[in-house]
């Protein structure tokens, strides 16, 4: 004779990791993106389950958010309306940053931007990475000359004088 039962098994987990960036530290954005661009997605890994591992994203220096989430926050009446003077929004769910006001490489050609990926156990457990973006003018010789023989080889008679034409190396230039 044999039975069975159903056993559920809880296995509480742990948060025992912090959210890990995966995404590029450094990018490279033009100064003619309009305004609500996708500039990038930032993106950190949590090995954890559920709450433990769902990460959110923050600007550090739109410092709303709780890393320590036990803070005595009495006299935070202020935090929630300050905003970024950073040209760059992001989304906390996604990671995705978006151009919120116009970029202009002459005038700032690089932000280094700190961000903190959290995790939203109990506690939290956060981690912080900058992200460089560097800002390139619309108009800038994106292109250098790029040459078509990536090896040239010309042979050259030792006795032939100088400045005699050996051979033609082309280079193109989308610009
Ligand atoms: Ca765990
Ligand atoms: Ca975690």
């Amino acid at each position: 004779m044999t039975s069975s039962a159903n056993i559920d098994i809880n296995v509480a987990d742990v948060n025992d990791n912090a959210p890990v960036f995966v995404s590029p530290r450094k990018i490279l954005v033009h100064d003619d993106f309009f305004v609500g661009s996708l500039v990038t997605m930032v993106r950190a890994v949590d090995l954890d389950f559920r709450e433990n591992g769902t990460v959110e994203y923050y600007f550090a220096e739109d410092n709303f958010v709780a890393t320590s989430s036990s803070t005595s926050s009495s006299t935070s009446s202020s935090s929630s309306s300050s905003f970024s003077l950073l040209p760059f929004s992001i989304h906390p769910q996604t990671g995705a940053i978006n151009l919120t006001s116009e970029l202009n490489a002459l005038r700032r050609s690089s932000y280094m931007i700190e961000i903190i990926a959290t995790d939203l156990g109990k506690p939290k457990l956060a981690k912080r990475t900058n992200l460089t973006i560097d800002v390139r003018s619309f108009n800038w010789n994106l292109n250098p000359p790029i040459f078509k023989e990536r090896y040239a080889n010309f042979s050259v008679r030792e006795n032939k004088p100088p400045g005699t034409f050996v051979g033609k190396v082309s280079a193109t230039d989308d610009d």
